[in-house]
């Protein structure tokens, strides 16, 4: 694998055609935004230029990229992903495209290197980020389709510029697509601050059932698939249901259990502040990730014995924490 500039990439980008862009599963607005926005900037430099159709894309994505989809048995020259960690998070209509990808542009720092070229810049908050400089290098001014594209690949993954990653490098880029005539109020509206029907139902019932550990320093909610049921919610309606427990005054550590297809099929998801590490407390089950993110989705249990099994880890690392 090669690591190139952005110089590079744009290079590369001037000199190949017949563009197949590749996003992840349960893409996000990231995904969708930075998919867009290449292909985009493809066409303009008179590039064919299509984004693999992705079966998980959700209803206030398909604005995005509806019209970007690639025709059926159309057949790429060069592939490239955006976005994309590893071939592990390939849609299902992407594994043919495992181990044939030419370029991926990406901005995880846990990037596997499946591609033959990597442009990669872990200190960018979003893939956008990077797309709007690949732009730039090519001499491409964003129309309004292109900086929206961009506009919503850095807002969603910076929550709406709320998290420790919107850095000045975030709000730049999202100053200069506002510039470009981007619809920053509507997309906004579309992406923060709305939500369906069915969601504020199931809403209802989770704060209803939350529950408080700890001095209310703890707090968990469990989503039942009866609860999906009677809210007639689906996975579209799930956006950041895990971010709910931690927006509780007081609460440091915000557990989100959820049943999938069983009661026995379940996962869970933990956002903390610093005084306690999430990845640490999902180890007990087997899962991981960040310090103040993580989840897990053990084999075999309930919600409650998931429950029990972290309340009890929870136990520990606080008492722990109390005596030094
Ligand atoms: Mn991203």
């Amino acid at each position: 694998m090669e690591l190139l500039t952005v110089e590079q990439t744009a290079a590369f980008l001037r000199k190949n055609d017949g563009y197949l862009v590749l996003t992840h599963v349960r893409p996000d607005g990231d995904a969708h935004g930075s998919a867009a926005a290449l292909v985009r900037i493809l066409r303009a430099l008179g590039k064919t230029a299509y984004v693999l159709y992705n079966p998980e894309t959700t209803e206030k994505f398909l604005p995005v990229v509806r019209e970007l989809w690639a025709p059926d048995g159309w057949s790429p020259k060069t592939v490239v992903s955006v976005d994309l960690a590893s071939e592990g998070l390939f849609p299902s209509n992407a594994a043919c495209h495992a181990g044939n990808v030419a370029l991926g542009i990406d901005h995880h720092p846990s990037n596997t290197g499946y591609a033959a070229r990597t442009c990669l810049n872990g200190q960018r908050a979003s893939c956008g980020e990077i797309i709007c400089e690949i732009a730039r290098t090519l001499g491409i001014e964003p129309d309004v389709p292109m900086a929206e594209a961009i506009y919503i690949a850095v807002s969603t993954d910076t929550g709406c510029f709320s998290y420790a990653n919107a850095t000045a490098n975030a709000f730049s880029t999202a100053a200069a697509m506002a510039a470009a005539g981007a619809d920053i109020a509507e997309w906004n509206r579309i992406l923060f601050r709305t939500r369906s029907r069915r969601r504020i139902a199931l809403e209802g019932m989770i704060y209803s059932g939350a529950e408080f550990y700890h001095d209310g320093k703890v707090a968990v909610i469990t989503v039942t698939r009866r609860m999906m049921e009677e809210s007639g919610c689906t996975e579209n309606d799930m956006d950041d249901v895990a971010a709910i427990p931690g927006g509780i005054e007081g609460v440091a550590c915000g557990i989100t259990l959820r049943e999938m297809t069983s009661p026995t099929d379940c996962k869970v998801s933990v956002r903390t502040t610093q005084d306690v590490n999430a990845s640490e407390l999902c180890g007990v089950l087997g899962g991981g990730g960040h310090a103040m993110a993580a989840g897990a989705s053990p084999r075999g249990m309930t919600t409650d014995e998931m429950k029990r099994v972290l309340l009890k880890e929870l136990e520990r690392m606080l008492k722990g924490a109390d005596e030094t």
